[in-house]
């Protein structure tokens, strides 16, 4: 690209700097209705942002001056089987999108908190940490996560200011952006996360002088990409939190499963950090039917439908792909492609684990 005019830049920059203050006026008030940028985010409804609009400006500036804000990548994990294989899958397409047009990935990170080396260790990067105490997660495994990540954070060699935290039943189905701004991290809304709904249990944890409940967001922790200097502040409290809410019987009942994403999303509200929500941040088939201009396929929920290509959602299906049927060894090369009707998103998963084992060495070596 040839040299652009000092008046061109500064345009542009000025332009920017419209753009992110009408941005972050609109996140942290959500009430200024005077320009058509802030009235289209707002359509996207409450804090649903489509950020579509601002992207242009920053992308122009990043190519003309070349610049990459990298982040790193990393995802938890044990040494089960289970976990093996959706790890190995995701560090393909990693590896695959990684130097793509539009990516902004750096390194990547397999942080295992299973306490010692397993024989991925050569195939994927990985940083071996220690999982929680015997007992304390009280038989949520989910809880070494925040524990698993203050450890990485505070040992580790991290080269990026920034860091994505995913998840094994990640696919990266587009190359993905930093879609963060400023000191506001980006994350993907979750429809069943309803902090206001839940204000009595929320108010234990992040009392009223903090701030309003609707400070707290309706996210999880996963996708999220956040500053480093923000996630090694939060890291710590996100775990104390998701430590006092599972010993809370009433938090530990009302919250159950998710119960570690609204640990964070308090832990964040505490620290002061709200996110941006990106509905595009992640697809979640079969529930979304295409993958558009969406990053991640997020595959957690089982695909099941009859040989007509008619969803047949829990009940098993005539044709099915679920991560749960796979829980003991990885699945076989070359599943079946669905039926004929059946989504785009589910058929490109499909295609995409298929691409995936096909390509691994040894995939059926039994690891
Ligand atoms: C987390 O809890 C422990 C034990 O209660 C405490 O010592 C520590 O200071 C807490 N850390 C943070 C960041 O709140
Ligand atoms: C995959 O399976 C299909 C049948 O389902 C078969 O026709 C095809 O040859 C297989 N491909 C490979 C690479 O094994
Ligand atoms: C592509 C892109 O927009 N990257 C963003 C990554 O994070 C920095 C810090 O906020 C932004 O300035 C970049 O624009």
């Amino acid at each position: 690209m040839g040299k652009a005019s000092p008046f061109f830049l500064v345009f542009l920059g000025f332009g920017f700097f419209i753009a992110s203050y009408n941005l972050i006026t609109m996140v942290i008030q959500n009430q200024n209705r005077d320009t058509d940028l802030v009235t289209r985010l707002e359509d996207a409804s409450a804090l649903s942002i489509k950020i579509d609009p601002v992207v242009g400006m920053p992308n122009e500036l990043k190519r003309l001056q070349g610049v990459k804000r990298l982040y790193h990548v990393a995802l938890t994990a044990t040494d089960a089987p289970y976990s093996k294989w959706q790890c190995r899958i995701m560090y393909y397409w990693y590896k695959k999108m990684k130097d793509a047009e539009g990516s902004e990935m750096g390194g990547f990170t397999r942080v295992l908190h299973s306490g010692s080396p397993d024989n991925l260790m050569d195939e994927i990067p990985t940083f071996v940490v220690d999982p929680l105490p015997a007992g304390m997660d009280r038989g949520y495994i989910v809880l070494n996560r925040p524990w698993a990540f203050v450890q990485w954070l505070d040992k580790a060699n991290i080269e990026e200011d920034y860091i994505l935290m995913g998840e094994p039943d990640h696919i990266f189905v587009n190359p993905l952006p930093n879609l963060s701004r400023g000191d506001y991290p980006a994350a993907f809304p979750f429809f069943y996360i309803k902090p206001s709904e839940n204000e009595k249990i929320i108010r234990k944890f992040y009392p009223e002088e903090k701030g309003p409940v609707t400070n707290v967001d309706p996210i999880g922790n996963s996708p999220v990409i956040i500053k480093k200097s923000q996630l090694e502040k939060i890291a710590p409290i996100w775990m104390n939190v998701s430590l006092k809410m599972k010993e809370d019987p009433d938090t530990d009942k009302a919250f159950g499963w998710v119960l570690e994403m609204y640990a964070y999303v308090v832990a964040s509200a505490l620290h002061g950090v709200q996110h941006i929500l990106h509905k595009d941040f992640m697809i979640q088939p079969p529930w979304d039917l295409k993958v558009g201009s969406s990053f991640i396929i997020h595959y957690t929920y089982g695909c099941d439908y009859s040989l007509k290509g008619k969803l047949t959602y829990g009940k098993i299906g005539e044709w099915r792909f679920d991560k749960r049927s796979h829980l003991q060894r990885p699945p076989p090369r070359n599943l079946s492609l669905p039926p004929p009707g059946v989504p785009e998103s589910v058929v490109t998963l499909v295609k995409m684990v298929n691409e995936a084992t096909a390509n691994i060495p040894g995939w059926d070596d039994g690891r």
